[in-house]
């Protein structure tokens, strides 16, 4: 093996695109290009991130490459690194290497798929392929598939219909095969490792930021990265739902909300733990945490084949509604507040979402408009909370408490599997790491 290590088994890709294959319709072609690489400022670019579907059927890192599968066949296009591209970035896949990775026999370089390309859209049943999201590639698809049209009297047709490539790519994604689940165990423990260093870390005087940069210390140090814009949250930001700002100073008698994890080739994790800057929660942090829990354990337990998406935020729900009531926050009948949905001013979001090769996963929440039913391989979060307001007619104690736990949930024939299950979140544990 040469320059580069594979990061997908073949087997695994090869299983990936053959199911794939069996999805689309006969004598269709699948089109799919990496994606651009995002400018930071000025000339200076983002780390490059390639695109999930092209990676999720390729394994490949390539900046500029292009998948054309059909039925039958699979023939990628690359271009491959120059001395001088090289020198500035280190190692590019050439054509052997690249079916090194890949395991696809048919690589090109990437001057031919101009060449290529009538022939590869001629006469074709139908074209799959990311519309709208390359502006370039649209004008060129499109632009040649109604020239071949005009064409007719030639004998020869463009594509009879133009699919997005979600229709088939997307629902392969949303079921996860045992080696992913097994890289998305290993992103969870090194989500729960970090988690469990920022906890000990944490005590008055400390900066958002600061933790910020343990979490970071420990991704990196396993090969992950951020999954997303961490959110280090203390005392009333936690209430912010999107606080990325993690700039402000810790003080006794806060709590932090921290929803952070890792990813490592493109498999996400998604995590969110809650936990005193002192040694200990107040009272009220201690009761609207414990309601919390309920709920997500709960809503865990209710992440079952044939549950839907809808029934897990439900019972999350109602479990939060006996919770302030109980409390006094909510007043009526659990009906009434259900029926007027009171409970926003303090629960606004969902429960969960599909989490994968994108931290929001693609594929379908709703079919022909109804929730769609869990089935073994889904993964999905499930994350209720909890936001108090700092308004007047809000006891002081409960004032800018912002709970939520998050775990990332396998649905399994065998019940629900929970990635982040080794991940302390019983508040004796969590207050034991301090
Ligand atoms: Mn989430």
């Amino acid at each position: 093996m040469g320059r580069f290590l594979p990061e997908i088994p073949h087997e695994e890709l090869q299983s990936r695109r053959k199911k794939c294959q069996q999805r689309m319709e006969d004598g269709s072609l699948l089109l799919l290009f990496t994606g651009p690489r995002q400018i930071l400022s000025n000339d200076v670019h983002h780390r490059f991130r390639q695109d999930s579907d092209f990676y999720y059927l390729t394994g490949l890192p390539v900046e500029e490459g292009i998948l054309a599968l059909s039925p039958e066949s699979a023939t990628v296009y690359i271009k491959p690194g120059s001395p001088e591209k090289e020198t500035w970035e280190g190692p590019q896949p050439d054509i052997i290497e690249t079916t090194e990775i890949s395991g696809i026999e048919d690589v090109r370089p990437w001057e031919k798929f101009d060449e290529d390309l009538e022939s590869l859209l001629k006469n074709r049943s139908a074209l799959y392929y990311p519309y709208s999201f390359h502006p370039e590639w649209d004008q060129k698809l499109l632009g040649l598939a109604s020239r071949l049209h005009l064409r007719g009297r030639g004998g020869d047709a463009g594509p009879g219909s133009i699919l997005h490539s979600a229709e088939l790519v997307h629902e392969l994604r949303m079921f996860k095969s045992d080696w992913e689940i097994a890289r998305m165990q290993e992103t969870a423990a090194i989500t729960t490792e970090a988690h469990m260093r920022v906890i000990e870390a944490t005590r008055p005087g400390v900066f958002e930021s600061e933790l910020e940069g343990v979490l970071f210390s420990v991704f990196r140090k396993h090969g992950a990265n951020e999954a997303y814009p961490s959110i280090v949250a203390g005392g009333p930001r936690a209430c912010i739902l999107h606080y990325i700002k993690n700039d402000a100073e810790l003080k006794e008698g806060q709590s932090v909300l921290m929803d952070a994890a890792a990813a490592r080739n493109y498999i996400h994790s998604d995590v969110t733990r809650c936990f005193p800057v002192g040694k200990r929660f107040t009272q009220e942090q201690r009761t609207i945490y414990e309601i919390v829990l309920k709920s997500q354990k709960e809503a865990v337990a209710a992440t079952v084949v044939g549950a839907t998406m809808d029934l897990v935020h439900e019972k999350a729900v109602s479990v939060l509604v006996e919770g302030l009531r109980s409390i006094g926050l909510l007043k009526g009948t659990t009906e009434q507040i259900l029926e007027e949905k009171s409970y926003r001013r303090f629960y606004m979001h969902r429960t969960g979402h599909w989490i994968g090769h994108d931290v929001h996963d693609v594929g379908r929440y709703y079919i022909e408009g109804k929730p769609r039913h869990y089935e073994p391989g889904m993964v999905t979060t499930v994350e209720p909370g909890l936001y108090i307001p700092q308004d007047d007619d809000i006891p002081a104690g409960f004032r800018g408490i912002g709970i939520r736990i998050e775990d990332d949930v396998v649905v399994t024939k065998d019940g629900p599997l929970n990635l982040t299950q080794s991940m302390p979140v019983e508040i004796e544990q969590i207050e034991g790491l301090k």
